[in-house]
This record gives structure tokens, C-alpha cells and sequence, in this order.
């Protein structure tokens, strides 16, 4: 009984210590959680047309996570479209998710998906900073400044 109780010690005490070591080399994983996004950005549309957004989201986890709500304080609808080609056309439908695979990225890239930025509630202008909130399936949330350029930028 004792010995049992000492050898389950030693090996709690080994698994705490191998968790210290891990948290230890990836801190700012841990506070930051497995997302993150990259190279944000806006394509901009004059007299109020509805605008693009584009990010790239990488996963550092082992799991496949959903992007699954969108939305900003600076246009009053925002949406995750997705462009299809039918034949010689090209439309968009709006999804409801996307998938960020496990330790993969997803691109919201042009003829891919992108955000439907809609109803601007103040004037919106290249080189302006917009905010969109992304919102995933496990529960993170990542706040996203989006950079607006002009609609031949890139
Ligand atoms: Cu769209």
C-alpha cells in the first residue's frame, strides 16, 4: 500500500514536471492559444460597394478548428462567402464555416473564401485600420486589425 501510494507520487510528480517543461518552451502559445492570423487586409470599394476581406489563419493544434462567426464594429454585416465556379461564371454563395486544418492554414484568399464586409458604419478609406472579430469553433476568439488598401491592392 504504501509503495503503491509512492510509486503513484513519483510519477504525478513526473508528469507535472514534463507539463512544466512543455509550458515553459511555449509560453505565448499557451496565452495566445493554438490560432493566429496573418496578412489581413481589406480590398476597398468606392461609393459604399460592399468590400472583401482576406486573412490567413494558421493552427498549431492537433485538432481541425472551424472559423465560425465574423463580425466588426466598423460595418454593421459582415459574412464568410465562399466564390464557386459554375462553367464560365463565377458567383458567391455565404457559408457557415471554415476549416482550419490541424497544424495547416487556412487561406481566405481572392477565388477562394472571403469576408463580405457590408454597411460601413462610418466612411471606410485605403490605409484605414479596420477591426474584424474572428470567432472559431473551440472557443477562441481572434481580434484582427485588417489593413484597407485600394482595389488593385494586394
Ligand atoms: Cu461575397
Amino acid at each position: 500500500m504504501t509503495k503503491n501510494l509512492k510509486s503513484l507520487t513519483v510519477s504525478l510528480g513526473c508528469a507535472l514536471s514534463t507539463f512544466g517543461a512543455l509550458a515553459a518552451f511555449a509560453p505565448a502559445a499557451h496565452a495566445a492559444g493554438t490560432l493566429s492570423a496573418q496578412d489581413a487586409w481589406v480590398r476597398w470599394l468606392p461609393n459604399d460597394l460592399p468590400a472583401a476581406g482576406y486573412v490567413t489563419l494558421k493552427n498549431d493544434g492537433d485538432l481541425p478548428v472551424d472559423l465560425v462567426g465574423v463580425s466588426s464594429d466598423a460595418y454593421g454585416m459582415v459574412m464568410l462567402h465562399q466564390t464557386v465556379s459554375n462553367g464560365s461564371t463565377q458567383k458567391m454563395i455565404m457559408v457557415h464555416k471554415a476549416t482550419v486544418p490541424a497544424h495547416g492554414t487556412l487561406a481566405i484568399a481572392p477565388g477562394g473564401y472571403h469576408l463580405m464586409l457590408e454597411k460601413a458604419k462610418h466612411k471606410v478609406a485605403p490605409g484605414d485600420t479596420v477591426n474584424v472579430k474572428l470567432q472559431f469553433s473551440d472557443g477562441e476568439t481572434l481580434d484582427t486589425p485588417f489593413a484597407v488598401k485600394p482595389p488593385a491592392g494586394q
